[in-house]
Parts: C-alpha cells; structure tokens; sequence
C-alpha cells in the first residue's frame, strides 16, 4: 500500500512552503555567510517555456546546495517587464500593455510556485512598476550630473518595422534588427546616450579578472565587442584649410608610405571639402553620397564589393615628409570609427590597395617583408645529398612581391625602407619612433581606438521608463525636479500606441507640458522612453532592499550581499545585458555606492532545450510545452529528468529527457525511505559498511561536484545509491539495518536539490519536521571513504618475495610499478633484471628475470 501520487504530494509541499516561508534570505541579524544566486530574470512574454525550466532549475540547484551547506542564500525573482512585446500586443488588440503584461506575470509566479523553485518571494520586482523604474530615472539624472548621459544628434539604427531606434547591440551582424528582423537603416536624429566609451578600458581590462569564472567564450566576446586597437593619431595639414585633421591608425610606422587620403562620405569634412570644390565635383560628390546611403552596413563593409569614391581635389600634407596626398572621399572609411579619416598606405593595407589600384594610385613600399627580423636563427633544411639548402635560395625578392602588380597588400612584418630615420627599424621600434618624432613636432601622439560605441538609450515607444528630461521653450535641456519624481507613465487609454516614429508620449499633451522649472514657463517633457537594458542594468541590487521608497538600493546591503556569486542565463546575453550590467556597476563604484567593480562572480550559460537536433518553436510545431510536462510527470520528475539530460552548458535535445525514467527512480527514492523500519535517532555507525561507503562517498564527493555544476553526475549517482539501498533492503540486511535509515535519509537531503517535494515527503515519512530544504549537509566520515585494500602476491620466478597492501579498484600499471619499487623485491632480484611481468591486478604480480 502507499502508492506515491507525486501530484497530490507536490501540492502538499509548495503550500506548505508558501504558509512558512522557508527559503526567505536571513536579514541583518542573520550571522551566517551570505551567497547571492541568481537566473537572469525573466520576461513575461507569456506562460513559462522549458527554457525557463532549465534556467530557474539550475540556479534553484545551487541555492538549495549553499543552504544546505550552512549559508544565507539569496535567491530572488523579479520580471523585466517593460519592452516591446508588450506594446506590440496591446497594439494589436487594442489593450493596456500593463494588462498583457501583469496577466503574464502572474502565470509565471504560479507557473514558478508549481515548479518548486525555492525563491525569496519577498522580494519580487517588475522593472515596469513605478517603485522600480523611479529609480531608472535616478539613474539617468545621477549619469546626467557626471556628463555620462548626453544628446546628441547622429547618424542611428532605425528599425522601420518596430519604428524606433536601436543600440548598436540590438543590430544582428547581418544588419537585421534582433527584435523585428527588418533590415536597419540609418537616420539621423537627436537621442539620449550613456557614454559607456569613457569606461572603456575599464570594461576592457576588468575581464582579466573574470578568467576562468567566466566562460571564455562570453569574456571573447566582451573583448571584441570593446575592440580596443592601438596605435596613434595623427594630424595632417590639408592644403587651404586652417585647421588640421586627425587620422587614427594603428600603424604609424608606415606614414612615409601613405600616397592618399579618405575621408568618409557622410562627414561633415567630406561635405565642407566638396564645398569648395569644382561644380562637376560637386555634383558627383552629391550623388556618391546618395548612393551610399542606401547602402546597408554590411555591404559597406564587404571586402570583395569594388572600391568606390570621389577625388575631391584637395591634398592633404604628410607630416613625415612633406609630400601631397589626395584627398578622397570613399564609402570603405566608416565615418564613426576613429576619426571618420585614414592615411592610406597601399602598399601595406590590403583595403588601401585594392583603392589604388581602381583609381590608379601610386603604391610606395615602406616595409621590407624579405628581410630577416631581429636575429632569428634560419632553420636549414639539407638536400637529398645532406648538403645544406640556402634558406633564402627560393624566397620571392621585394619585386616579385610588388603589391601594385600583385594585388597583394603585405601586411607582415620586416624592415623599414624608404622612410628616413626609420629605415632599419622592425614595426615595434619603427612605431615607437615615429610617435616620437610626431609628438616632437606637434603632429601626433599615441592612442587608441575602440569599436564600443556610446550607449543609445531613447526609444520612441510608450511601454518604457520616461525619461526625466525637461525641454525648456529656450533649448535648454534640464532634470524634471526631484519633488516631481518618479515620473510615471500617463494611462494607455486614449493614447494611439501603432509605432508612427515618434513617441507616443508626445501626443499625451497634459502628460508632455509642464513648466520650466526655472523660470516657470511652458515646457516640454522628454517624450521617449529609456532602453530596456537600462531596467535590467542593475535590477541585481535592487533585490537587496526591495520597494526601499528611499533610495535604488542600499550600499551597506551591497556591501554585505553583492556582487552575485552565481549567475545563470542564456549566451544570448553575452554582450548586451552583461556589458551595461559591468558598465553601470563601474558607474556606481565611482559614486561610491558600492565597493565591487564587477557585478556577476561567476557566470554560466545553460544550453538549449532542442528536439530532434534543431530549436524548438511553435512555428516548427515541435515545442514541448512546459505546462504539458508538469500535468503529466509532475515537476520532481521534469527537475530530475532535466538535471540528468547532460552537462549545464550543453545543448540537451528533449529526447534525451526521460520523464518517465525520472519518475521511476522518485518512486524507487520514496519507496526506500517509506520501507526503513528503524527508528528517526538511530545513530550513524553501524549497518551494512557497502552500503554506507556508497553514502558516505556521495557526501564528500557532491559539493565538489555541485560546484563544478556537474549536477547530472550527481544525480547518477543518487540513483547508484538508492539501487544500493533497495538491495540491501530486498537482499540484504533488511530493511532495519541503520545503514539503510542513513542512506534513506542521505538521499533525502541531496535529493532536496534536484527533487525538493519529493524530499520534503521522504523527510517527513522518514519521521523529521520539515523542512529538509533547510537540513545542514551530513558529513562524510572518514574512515568509510578509505577503499577497501587487498593483499596482492609479488612472485619473482615463481616465488613469493612480498606481499603489498594495495586499494582493491589499482590498476595493472600501478600495480607493477609498486611491485618493482618494492625494498624487498629489489634485494630478491640482486643483480638479475627483469624479463617479464605477469599482472593479475589487483592479487598477483609475477617477474620473471635472469
Ligand atoms: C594606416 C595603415 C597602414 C593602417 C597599414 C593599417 C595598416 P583596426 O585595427 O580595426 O583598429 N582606419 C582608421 N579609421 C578608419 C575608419 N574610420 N574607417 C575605416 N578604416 C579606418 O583598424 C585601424 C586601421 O584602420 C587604421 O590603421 C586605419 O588604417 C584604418 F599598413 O592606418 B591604418
């Protein structure tokens, strides 16, 4: 009798969680050492998927585990609630986005609740609620006092599908937006940016101390992203024009060579030097611009797409040398990198080459890439005949190497010629001398340049924090009061949502006048909205002092909780939310609001739930829906089929998950803890010593394990120990052996991570209070995790010469070299030396020697 219903159990055990609160973060008074773990919060986009199972699983895992182990863990959930999504569905039926988006809400708390996860459910969060995003706007004025938010009127990625603008890490390396997919377009317009530039370096050389917490793959991207390049800025002269216009290249070395010059069509030095040229020029100058703007950002930067430009009949002087050098205006210069100008050096960029040879330009070769570097010792091959072949017999001269003729620019390193006081120098000394040289004269020095663009944060759609902006009737640009804050968003009703490219702020009149608050006279709010991003940026602090009504968060309560120790989410946030997440922290260091620089210790990116090798989406019809899932096996039974699918960051394909299997090994668990017939105080030393070596190893061997987050291993491994139970029970010593209560009771606890109701439910059959989910880990003892030894027999031509104590699993190998190291089996063999071994691991070793 006594079946397991894990339905009816499961109910039992989340309302009973509910009435008591077990898994509420310990407050000040709470002595023991703290452990922050955390899933990326999720978007209500609607009921929760197997994405959200995996992700709230893994961190659910870890929380439980350092409760276990004696810590006061934090374990929140909030929701990024603000977005696109849900305007996009209020728009198409007519709704508030609030509604769409708080029904949402609540299905995944209830979606949360019946799925076991142990959160702190006091401190829940809705970046859309106005005690959440007032501090968005604290933010913003805080960046706004430091000059780190600013306007400006730019050339940006304009979604013409969703119509508002996009961060450049919203726009896909095919040029499409990642929320619409239309193809992006450029347009220029004024908008808010946070100056993530500044803290460049930082971000930059702060992932050193990420390594190996971090995983690389994220880090690479970060690095990249940030794309610091090294090298110097250079000031030419250009002929009739007072001021002189700076390059960046990274290699200065190379300046004699440079035969040109580009600038990029879109700037404003492009548009102000074909000013003051010739009509024809100007015309076609005209058109080439118009042509490029309707280009896409990848086409531009195509390399096998013939080079295109317009000579705008100006020269601009080489510092190095005095020559003239033409100037040009040509789409391959991105007028937002560097300086919108480069030097062109044909002869040793491959871009610059392929210019001059469609427009027939001089190419100068300043690099011998045929000479040796630096003492490096030739290797020197022999011919057939064993006579040494010249290492240079067969290597191509610097003519046959001509890159006008060749096409071929040459990158690699050599020795300078042609370059004056350069010649002879490697890259390395050439590029610090002429940084010297310019710096002496005035025309250069040292510096770097960075792909990381400045943060674009206004969106011209309504379901977002207001940006506390004021716009005084006199242009001037200044902070909505503090007694006016938190700056809430008007009501939906009324307000026509359909994206039109301008914010529908802007035409909630009463919402958007005001006055000045200087001079009193009529005003205009800031009628967009702040970037999501910026919500999710830093919502981790805000779940240390949650619906605080005075301020973001509390220092002391950082100070004591953060940075996070464990956090867990999809790869698809490897730049975007991680970098503004770093970036923000940095902010809030300088501030002195917290004293960490880095929010998130360690990070993990699960894999993907697939089916059948490809991603699952409602679209293919092969979605496997979480909901459909718990009716059916319940949530122990999806936890531990899900946790035993393959490692954390591994792709699992869901026919891989075994629910049923999972649901069988819970029934076996419980069926084992309802079997023990000793009493709840037995105490842990006697019994059955196979059976308690298995529980005893899973004890020491768990939380390295969970650690590791090899949590499928230890799952395995519970099965391993519950099949150990059962025979002992069936086959064994029965099941009133004390080795039986101890692994019952083992199992339990360690089951807590992975299959907490069923935990919960052996616990209590197996006679305790609840809560198991708050049981400190059993220690290992020691004497149980020594390996059984046995006595292996080493025979030297068949005699007995020793005999060794040796663990029952060693290996042949280890075995043998025990065996000849032996002091007795040394003396026995004299001077005779081994001819043979014989191994039978791990009994017998037998020599033969002579
Ligand atoms: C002269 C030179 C000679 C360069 C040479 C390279 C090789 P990374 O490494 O990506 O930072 N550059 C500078 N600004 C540019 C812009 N706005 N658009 C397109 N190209 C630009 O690239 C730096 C190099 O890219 C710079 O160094 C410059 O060309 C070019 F043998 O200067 B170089």
């Amino acid at each position: 009798g006594g079946g397991f219903d894990a339905h009816a159990v499961e109910r039992k055990w989340q309302q009973r969680w509910e009435q008591a609160d077990p898994f509420k973060a310990g407050g000040p008074e709470d002595t023991r050492p703290r452990k922050y773990v955390l899933a990326m919060f999720p978007y209500p986009s609607g009921d929760l998927h197997m994405g959200h199972a995996e992700n709230y699983l893994y961190s659910d895992i870890v929380a439980r585990f350092w409760r276990h182990r004696g810590y006061n863990v934090l374990n929140p959930i909030g929701w990024d609630s603000f977005g696109l999504p849900a305007e996009n569905a209020a728009i198409k039926r007519g709704a508030d986005p609030r509604e769409w988006t708080y029904d949402n809400i609540a299905q995944q708390k209830t979606g949360f609740r019946s799925y076991g996860v142990s959160f702190d459910w006091n401190r829940v969060l809705h970046t859309s609620d106005p005690d959440y995003y007032q501090w968005n706007q604290w933010l913003f004025q805080r960046l706004h006092e430091r000059g780190l938010a600013y306007r400006k009127d730019a050339s940006v990625n304009w979604d013409p599908v969703d119509q508002t603008v996009l961060a450049n890490e919203q726009v896909l390396p095919d040029g499409t937006s990642e929320r619409s997919g239309a193809v992006v377009v450029k347009k220029k317009l004024e908008q808010w940016y946070f100056k993530i530039t500044d803290y460049a370096d930082r971000l930059l050389d702060d992932l050193n101390q990420l390594e190996g917490r971090w995983p690389q793959k994220v880090i690479r991207m970060q690095r990249n992203w940030i794309g610091r390049s090294v090298g110097a800025d250079i000031d030419f002269e250009i002929e009739g024009r007072d001021e002189k216009v700076t390059v960046f290249s990274t290699r200065p070395d190379t300046l004699h060579g440079a035969t040109f010059f580009v600038v990029a069509p879109e700037s404003d030095l492009a548009a102000e030097l074909a000013a003051g040229a010739s009509k024809q020029v100007q015309e076609r100058f005209a058109e080439y611009l118009e042509s490029v703007g309707r280009q896409t950002e990848i086409e531009r930067q195509s390399t096998d797409r013939p080079k295109t430009g317009v000579f705008l009949e100006r020269y601009a002087i080489n510092p190095a040398n005095g020559e003239r050098l033409p100037v040009w205006a040509a789409d391959y210069v991105l007028a937002d990198y560097g300086h919108g100008a480069v030097m062109a050096v044909p002869a040793h960029d491959q871009r610059d080459l392929d210019f001059a040879r469609a427009f027939d330009l001089p190419v100068k070769v300043v690099v011998d890439t045929t000479a040796p570097i630096t003492g490096a010792i030739p290797v020197i091959d022999l011919d057939e005949e064993g006579n040494p072949v010249d290492p240079l017999a067969d290597d191509p001269s610097l003519d046959d190497l001509d890159p006008a003729r060749t096409g071929v620019a040459l990158a690699g390193e050599g020795r300078m010629i042609n370059s004056g006081s350069l010649d002879g120098l490697s890259k390395r000394n050439a590029i610090a001398r002429m940084i010297e040289e310019l710096e002496a004269k005035g025309a250069g020095r040292a510096s770097k340049s960075y792909r990381l663009r400045d943060w674009l944060i206004s969106r011209q759609r309504f379901w977002g924090t207001p940006i506390p902006m004021i716009h005084t009737d006199d242009g001037r640009i200044v902070p909505v009061p503090e007694d006016q804050l938190p700056l809430t968003l008007p009501d939906a009703a009324g307000l026509d949502l359909a994206p039109k490219g301008t914010s529908p702020l802007g035409a909630a009149t009463d919402w958007v006048e005001t006055v000045d608050p200087e001079t009193g006279r009529p005003a205009r709010r800031d009628p967009d909205t702040m970037d999501t991003f910026v919500d999710s940026s830093w919502y981790f602090l805000r779940f240390l002092s949650p619906g605080d009504p005075n301020e973001a968060f509390s220092p002391a309560e950082a100070m004591k909780w953060a940075p996070v120790d464990f956090y867990i989410g999809g790869v698809e946030h490897a730049i975007l939310h991680l970098l503004y997440a770093r970036f923000i922290t940095k902010v809030l260091y300088d501030m002195g609001l917290v004293d960490f620089t880095e929010p998130f210790s360690s990070l993990i990116n699960q894999g993907m739930i697939i089916l059948g090798g490809t991603k699952m989406s409602k679209s293919k019809g092969n979605l496997v829906v979480f909901q459909d899932e718990l009716d059916a096996h319940g949530a122990d039974a999806l936890r531990v089929a899900l946790a035993f699918a393959g490692p954390v960051e591994d792709d699992k394909d869901w026919n891989d998950v075994s629910t049923t299997g999972a649901q069988k090994f819970l029934s076996r668990a419980w069926r084992v803890a309802h079997d023990v017939t000793s009493a709840p105080d037995v105490v842990w030393k006697d019994g059955d010593v196979g059976l308690r070596r298995i529980t005893h190893r899973l004890l020491a061997d768990a939380p390295t394990l969970v650690e590791q987050t090899k949590f499928n291993v230890v799952v395995a491994r519970l099965m391993e120990l519950v099949n150990a139970t059962r025979k002992v029970i069936d086959t064994g010593a029965g099941a009133a052996d004390p080795a039986v209560r101890e692994a019952a009771e083992a199992t339990a606890m360690i089951l807590d991570l992975f299959a907490p109701h069923t935990a919960e439910e052996m616990w209590e059959t197996l006679g305790y209070e609840p809560f198991v989910g708050l049981v400190p880990w059993r220690h290992a003892d020691p004497t149980l995790l020594v390996e059984e030894s046995v006595t292996a027999v080493v025979q030297i031509n068949g005699k007995v010469r020793a005999t060794l104590e040796v663990p029952a699993r060693i290996e042949p190998d280890a075995l043998e070299k025990l065996a000849r190291e032996d002091a007795r089996v040394v003396r026995a063999l004299g001077d005779k030396t081994i001819a043979r071994a014989i191994v039978r691991a791990p009994k017998v070793v037998s020599f033969s020697a002579n």
